[in-house]
């Protein structure tokens, strides 16, 4: 994929805002006007209290690794090289890690909404699809989500060299949903605005002229890359903002926004936050999709195993009724 490729794949919207901006005022909220102007956007404490409270609910037995093993062997996780390596969350077990709580930076947990409505409910929240139906200018859809309980100490980079589950790359931004207060000390986003607006002689070359990072590229092109983006902020002026949002705000950041997490000055403080990233429903390469609300989901379909679902008191009742009948029928057996 060359830069040109990437843009024109753009948003109408954006398209329209670098070209004739004057048209583009006349069209697009002051919202999706700001996104297109910086590459993120804030939207101060938007999120349903009682939606993120169903959200922490649904966590609060994650931690429990040997509990739960049955629903986090099915959780893949990615991150650092470690935690990537572990694959599913059961396996950090084996790196030594006993509650994912305790784990270092970069922890993520993958598509928790394909198992928890709370969190589903959450990706696909109104203000999120409210303002990616606008931007997009058809029905959003999500790619993926990613939980993480302490910072994810990312370097620098723009989503759409690393995120391409869609066929028009320049269809992509990701909303960043804090579950907790923020601290300054747990290693908060940082992103550079308007770093969003590349011209074409602004991309890092990865290979050959394109644009898509490889997990195989070798080391010292990736290592390149950052120096890559370093140079080109101080070239350019940008400046570093810190994101310390507090739970129920929301911010909302586009596909080639420059952003990053920061180091944790505090190594114990959490950072639970739920990033989603999203394209246009047209644009996703998967064939199954379904209607969540406004949006799209191309999950799987939520595959919690069937021990992990909640039951009706009835079928609860008659399942206890069988096992008593079970367990009678074997001792009167081995009584016999
Ligand atoms: O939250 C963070 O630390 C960074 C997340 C991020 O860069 C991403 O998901 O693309």
């Amino acid at each position: 994929m060359l830069p040109s490729h990437y843009l024109s794949s753009l948003t109408l919207a954006e398209r329209l805002y670098r070209q004739q901006p004057e048209l583009a005022r006349q069209i697009y909220s002051a919202e999706v006007l700001q996104f297109l102007q910086d590459g993120v956007i804030i939207f101060p404490q938007v999120i349903d209290p009682d939606l993120l409270d169903r959200v922490d609910a649904d966590l609060a037995d994650l931690p429990a690794l040997a509990r739960t093993s049955l629903l986090h062997g099915m959780i893949s996780i990615d991150g650092n090289a470690d935690h990537y390596e572990a694959r599913v969350l059961r396996n950090l077990s084996k790196l030594g890690v006993t509650d994912l709580r305790q784990a270092g930076p970069g922890l993520k947990l993958n598509d928790l909404h394909r198992y928890f409505d709370s969190a589903r409910d959450l990706a696909f929240s109104t203000p999120i699809i409210r303002f990616l139906d606008e931007l997009f200018g058809s029905a959003p859809a999500l790619i993926q989500s990613l939980t993480f309980w302490k910072s994810s100490e990312q370097s620098l980079h723009q989503d759409f060299s690393y995120v391409h589950h869609h066929s028009r790359l320049g269809h992509l931004a990701a909303a960043w949903i804090p579950l907790e207060d923020i601290s300054d000390k747990a290693g908060p986003l940082v992103y550079y605005k308007g770093s969003h607006l590349l011209a074409e002689h602004q991309f890092y070359n990865w290979d050959q002229g394109g644009i898509l990072a490889s997990r195989n590229i070798d080391p010292q092109t990736a290592a390149g890359y950052g120096q890559y983006l370093d140079a080109l902020i101080n070239h350019q002026g940008w400046t570093p903002s810190i994101y310390l949002p507090r739970r129920g705000d929301l911010l909302i950041w586009h596909g080639a926004l420059i952003h990053g997490g920061t180091a944790m000055a505090d190594p114990a403080r959490t950072r639970r936050s739920y990033v989603c990233h999203y394209t246009a429903a047209a644009h996703h390469k998967a064939m199954a999709r379904h209607r969540v609300g406004e949006g799209y989901d191309f999950s799987e379909p939520p595959s919690l195993p069937e021990t992990m679902r909640p039951r009706s008191l009835p079928t609860r009742l008659v399942s206890a009724a069988g096992r008593r009948l079970k367990r009678l029928l074997q001792r009167g057996l081995t009584h016999a």
